[in-house]
């Protein structure tokens, strides 16, 4: 039978290479993302090839996020998947010198954001007894960096509520795990530094992971056995050893 999965953060980066990957295997997508334009041109290049539907909202917004996913109309209704994928790093200081609002942006996209669209969904699956969510991580959630404190500190946070996740929804056979990607070229960096030039540089000298190559993982995770749950990924491009040992050629 044909399955619908329900994406985060699916007008760029990761997010948007997964429906791209989802839609070639025939699975039927809901895309959500604030960006109404990108949405709408990702749902018409996709819809070639599977159902889409599109929900605009901001993950932050507890309300707006329990009504978009309550407003989904019959055939998509029912998600078989979620990708709960909407996140990304704000600055890139020392706690002495942190933001507030940007630790309010993190820590409520990246962690809160995640349990709004994990709570709408998750009663379904218990009902069906059936279900599977991938939440991803990042390597910042194993391994702390310097300046990455609250970044890091929010993806430790899925880590835990990925494991919280997995045993709670242990009874009702839903298949629960994190994908923990290190440096991804993506609109990452251009969100994190604020549009600063210094964001350009990030990627230069070595070839960093591209969203296509997390994609063909996730992708892989969801398309194992009814029986095999792929509980955690960590994964690096070839030049990164871990957070803080990078090979770069220049
Ligand atoms: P991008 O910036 O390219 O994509 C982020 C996505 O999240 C966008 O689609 C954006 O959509 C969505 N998003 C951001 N804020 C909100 C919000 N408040 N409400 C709804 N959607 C939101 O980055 P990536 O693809 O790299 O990031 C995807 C995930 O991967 C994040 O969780 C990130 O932490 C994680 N990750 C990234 C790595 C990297 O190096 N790039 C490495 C490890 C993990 P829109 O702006 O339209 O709302
Ligand atoms: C993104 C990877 O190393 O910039 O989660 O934190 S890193």
């Amino acid at each position: 039978m044909t399955k619908t999965a329900l994406i985060t953060g699916a007008t760029s980066g990761i997010g948007h290479a997964t429906a791209f990957e989802f839609a070639k295997h025939g699975i039927n997508l809901v895309l959500c993302g604030r960006r109404l334009d990108r949405l709408t041109t990702i749902q018409k290049a996709l819809e070639k090839l599977t159902h889409v539907h599109i929900l605009n909202f901001d993950v932050r917004d507890k309300a707006e996020t329990l009504k978009a996913i309550a407003s989904l109309p019959e055939p998509f209704k029912t998600i078989d998947i979620l990708i709960n994928n909407a996140g990304n790093a704000h600055g890139l200081d020392p706690i002495n010198e942190g933001s507030l609002d940007d630790w309010d942006a993190m820590m409520d996209i990246n962690v809160k954001g995640l349990l709004y669209v994990s709570s709408a969904i998750i009663p379904q699956m218990t009902e069906r007894k059936s279900g599977h969510i991938i939440n991803i991580g990042s390597s910042a959630g194993k391994e702390v960096y310097p300046k990455g404190n609250v970044y890091c500190g929010s993806k430790h946070a899925v880590l835990a509520i990925t494991e919280g996740m997995r045993i709670d929804l242990n009874p009702y056979g839903i298949k629960v795990g994190a994908i923990n990607p290190g440096l991804v070229e993506t609109e990452f960096s251009k969100v994190r530094f604020k549009g600063d030039k210094i964001a350009d540089s990030v990627y230069k000298g070595f070839k960093a992971l591209q969203a296509e190559d997390v994609a063909e993982v996730i992708y892989f995770v969801v398309s194992r056995p009814a029986h095999v749950n792929i509980a955690d990924v960590l994964m690096f491009c070839t030049a990164q050893a871990n957070s803080t040992i990078l090979k770069k050629d220049i």
